[in-house]
């Protein structure tokens, strides 16, 4: 199909600065109206390109929610004009935590960490920019000790391996990997304050997670809230504690960035530098299943693994874990589905009867993680892949639209009935944006 970069290019730009909210950058108007942690890590990345001002506002915003024991919160509430946000920041309440900012509510969960690697590239595409080096070279501390938050607080065994306790941290709430976990959680026993989800007044209900879902997500929050959102309390308390395939990829993709920026400026890393290779070989022993040739994480509390292949355990390529003997295995996939029924790349496993081709995270693709993806296979030199994988997200969004995620299965697209969740999708047009500017 014939895409035309140029109107893309445009459209994406005036998306995103329809997103802007006076120095950050909303995901989607309606759907999601604050600030989103590994959202506007993407969109600063996007945005380097060709406003790095803009981009650094991004990331200066997103540092102001900082919490003294180093975790950057997953959402930043900088305006409280959504009451009907749910959660909003009266139900979070980071203030039962003395170290969340006074001036600034936050959520008390995290996401995957990819400021470092934000870092790096704001740096890279602006080398010669003095504001962009002076903010890269300030900013280093905070970032390191958001990586040093995770260690000491994420990894009770000292494996070099976070946990998170909420879907919600993965940034891929609703996949399957986590059916199991939730399903520990005694709904019964919760007794749940009644609530009113605002997502489905955006949104088709098909294309979002289930109300039980929900519940179980509630009732992490809340769990998380009892403990302060930090502390042992949690590891001992929680069904729900996964070291996650992406999350921990991103730890050790950022801690690359951070050691790199950290040499160029002479700023001590000494502190992540000592976790990465235990991070990097606990990835490889831990996770890899040769059976599904990828890497799977591992849920602590029932001791096994989640055994799905799915877009997560892909994201090690970005963070240069496996072999190339196993990247060209973990490629495979996305081989075989090249010329089927199938756009690359779907967020979960096709063939497996979990699979759902429009329910958010169990199936759809999403524009980041393609962007995640073509670099990582770039990286490993797999670069007609890479580029299938780049042109058939270019090629759903100038069918469908800039919405949050897409239709993986050919025959079920139609005109109406491609782009799912939110449109006017902000990491939709950044990753558009990077595609396009930077390929
Ligand atoms: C909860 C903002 C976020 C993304 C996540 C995506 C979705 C929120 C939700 O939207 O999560 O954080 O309400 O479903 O799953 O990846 O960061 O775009």
């Amino acid at each position: 199909m014939n895409i035309d970069e140029a109107r893309l290019l445009e459209e994406a730009k005036h998306i995103l600065q329809g997103n802007d909210r006076g120095g950050f950058t909303v995901p989607s108007p309606k759907l999601y109206p604050f600030q989103w942690n590994w959202d506007s890590c993407f969109v600063s990345m996007g945005m380097s390109n060709y406003k790095v001002e803009a981009a650094i506002s991004e990331l200066q915003a997103l540092l102001r929610g900082q919490w003294e024991n180093g975790m950057i919160p997953h959402i930043l509430f900088h305006s409280k004009n959504e009451e009907g946000y749910f959660p909003n920041w009266d139900f979070w309440d980071s203030s039962v935590n003395p170290g969340a900012p006074k001036d600034l509510k936050t959520s008390g969960i995290s996401n995957p960490p990819i400021l470092g690697l934000a870092l790096e590239q704001m740096l890279d595409k602006n080398a010669d920019n003095a504001t962009v080096v002076d903010f890269v070279r300030q900013s280093l501390p905070a970032v390191i000790r958001f990586h040093e938050f995770f260690y000491a607080q994420r990894d009770p065994f000292h494996e070099g391996l976070l946990y998170m306790y909420h879907p919600w941290e993965s940034g891929r709430d609703n996949s399957p990997l986590w059916d199991d976990a939730l399903s520990l959680i005694d709904l019964n026993k919760a007794q749940l304050p009644t609530y009113q989800r605002r997502d489905l007044s955006v949104a088709d209900a098909s294309e979002r997670p289930t109300s039980q879902q929900y519940d179980q997500y509630v009732y992490l929050l809340l769990l998380g809230k009892r403990h302060r959102y930090e502390g042992e309390g949690i590891a001992q308390d929680s069904e729900f504690l996964i070291q996650d395939s992406l999350m921990n990829a991103m730890l050790i993709r950022s801690n690359q960035s951070l050691m790199e920026l950290g040499e160029r400026f002479g700023i001590d890393t000494g502190s992540i530098r000592e976790k990465q290779s235990q991070s990097i070989q606990s990835y490889e022993q831990k996770f890899w299943q040769e059976a599904l040739q990828t890497y799977c994480g591992y849920d602590l509390r029932q001791k096994k693994h989640l055994p799905f292949w799915e877009i997560g355990g892909l994201s090690a390529l970005l963070a240069g874990v496996p072999s190339p003997d196993k990247a060209r295995k973990m490629s495979q996939y996305l081989e075989e589905l090249v010329g089927q029924n199938y756009m690359i790349v779907p967020s979960f496993d096709v063939k497996h009867p979990l699979y759902d081709s429009k329910r958010y995270w169990r199936g759809p693709i999403w524009p980041q993680m393609n962007w995640m993806v073509c670099h990582g296979l770039k990286q490993y030199g797999m670069h007609e892949l890479a580029h299938n994988v780049r042109h058939n997200f270019l090629e759903l969004v100038e069918r469908f639209g800039f919405h949050e995620y897409f239709e993986a299965q050919k025959d079920l697209m139609q005109k109406e009935h491609g782009g799912y969740g939110g449109d006017h999708f902000s990491w939709t047009a950044s990753s558009v944006v990077d595609f396009i500017m930077a390929p």
